[in-house]
């Protein structure tokens, strides 16, 4: 090559590659998903008796977003959401069944992991964290996959209390033995290593999804005769569209659950995993926090989607009320300071948040917004709300104050979460309130793309499973 050339090279390098510091530079990513995991942990107080030190001191260390919303309130289209950055507005998938690498918006879209790793990162990656997996044409995304590569297990050789996969119970014997806890310990064990280059680990915990199975010690957490009940007066149900009601195929019903007495144990069952979840997310943590990588790595922690435990007559999840779309949303780590923001944030930011902290450059599928602003002032205002949808054409616009309802329909609802937190009082009927709902109403979108259906293999999926 001539010499001129070569200075040339020199000089147009830097512009080439815009971005402000190099890939040695940046911020390692650590990125941890639950799953099924509600607002039942202590800092987001969606239940007085829950005891989750790791969230909380998670939380306390970093923004804690109390006002976070999944974009669909079921597993794998939340999850396909979240790692590629794109709505199911756009992508239309609402439903369980379509993996990420079927769904035809989402062919040339990036993950998350694969961007940073397209960008110099090293890609680490265990647990569930896409709903089918990195396969096929993702499977590339990831350099390092964690052991175990099973998920959710193990599982008694007999039902302990119910049909699978609607099961709870004490199992098994150990921590040690639990698929969740061996995942989290690999984790760790990388957080505690040095690492040539800056690394994007994400890492996927199970429980509190079903079947509910942890060992003893965190079911003796909660003495199952005192836990505070959700609040679950059929009267609620009087002033809300009933149109919603038959979707709920999948998880038994309350009133079932109720028949058999089983209610109380349920909830016990859901305060006991969660302690679990918490507890994996503290050997996470322990492995970054004794390691070298500590004070060079973003957190983000987000949780799937919300989960009904008897809150309006409703077991699980897919509504769109809050207990299915609230969920847990933290970002800790370097020039991140702690305090909580109630504006509202979608899990579709997290995509490009994590590029603005990382300084790389956003890519044409985002359909979130970075949150960036919040993390430099949490009182820093946002215009756009959260927005979630279930099934094709029903949605839920959820604002600051409010939370506005409109299914396929028609029918609505309108909460006011400054004196009704609990969602109790449909306002949508009330005439002095039609300048709120329309201000909400402008959200909601004209031209959704329709749903994607499943591949005739992932049939099943859509079959009742969860
Ligand atoms: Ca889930
Ligand atoms: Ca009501």
């Amino acid at each position: 090559m001539k010499p001129c050339l070569i200075a040339l090279l020199f000089l147009i390098t830097p512009l080439l590659f815009a971005e402000p510091s190099s890939a040695q530079d940046r911020p390692n990513v650590l990125m941890i998903a639950i799953d099924d995991l509600n607002d039942w942990v202590g800092c987001l107080g969606g239940h007085p008796d829950v005891i989750t030190p790791h969230f909380d001191a998670l939380a306390s260390r970093g923004r804690n977003f109390t006002n976070a919303h999944c974009s669909v309130p079921v597993c794998s289209p939340s999850r396909a959401s979240v790692l590629s950055g794109v709505s199911p507005l756009t992508s239309g998938s609402y439903e369980l069944g379509p993996a990420y690498e079927t769904i035809p918006a989402l062919d040339h879209a990036p993950t998350l992991p694969g961007y940073f790793q397209s960008h110099g990162y090293t890609t680490i990656s265990g647990g569930k964290v896409l709903h089918h997996g990195f396969r096929g044409r993702l499977a590339s995304d990831i350099d390092l996959t964690l052991p175990p590569q099973a998920k959710g297990g193990p599982r008694p050789a007999k039902p302990i209390q119910a049909k699978p996969p609607w099961d709870w119970g004490a199992f098994p014997e150990n921590d040690t033995e639990m698929f969740d806890h061996q995942v989290a310990a690999a984790a760790a064990a990388e957080l505690a290593k040095p690492h040539e280059k800056p690394f994007f680990l994400s890492v996927g915990i199970f429980r509190p999804h079903v079947p509910m199975y942890v060992p003893q010690k965190w079911y003796d957490l909660y003495d199952p005769d005192k836990i505070t009940m959700p609040y679950a007066d059929p009267a609620d149900m009087e002033d809300i569209p009933d149109n919603f009601q038959y979707r709920m195929y999948v998880a038994p019903t309350l009133a079932e659950i109720q028949e058999n007495d089983q209610w109380r144990s349920l909830v016990h069952s859901y305060l006991a995993n969660t302690s679990f979840a918490d507890h994996c997310l503290g050997v996470i943590l322990e492995g970054l926090e004794n390691g070298p990588n500590r004070d060079n790595t973003i957190v983000v922690l987000w949780s799937d989607h919300g989960f009904h435990l008897g809150e309006k007559q409703k077991l699980a999840k897919r509504t769109l009320w809050e207990e299915s779309t609230r969920v847990p949303l933290f970002f800790a780590g370097p020039g991140i300071k702690p305090g909580d923001c109630a504006e509202p944030a979608s899990l579709l930011d997290i995509y490009p948040t994590l590029l603005e902290l990382a300084e790389l450059p956003e890519n044409e599928f985002l359909d979130g917004e970075s949150l960036v602003p919040q993390l430099k002032d949490p009182d820093a205002a946002r215009e756009r709300p959260a927005l979630t949808t279930s099934y094709f054409g029903n949605h839920a616009v959820r604002s600051r104050d409010w939370r506005y309802i409109r299914y396929a329909d028609g029918a609505a609802e309108l909460y006011d979460h400054r004196v009704d937190p609990d969602e109790l009082t449909n306002l949508a009927a009330d005439p002095k309130y039609q300048s709120i709902i329309a201000d909400h109403a402008r959200w909601i979108p004209e031209n959704a793309a329709p749903e994607v259906k499943p591949l005739k293999e992932q049939e099943p999926f859509r079959a009742g499973r969860l």
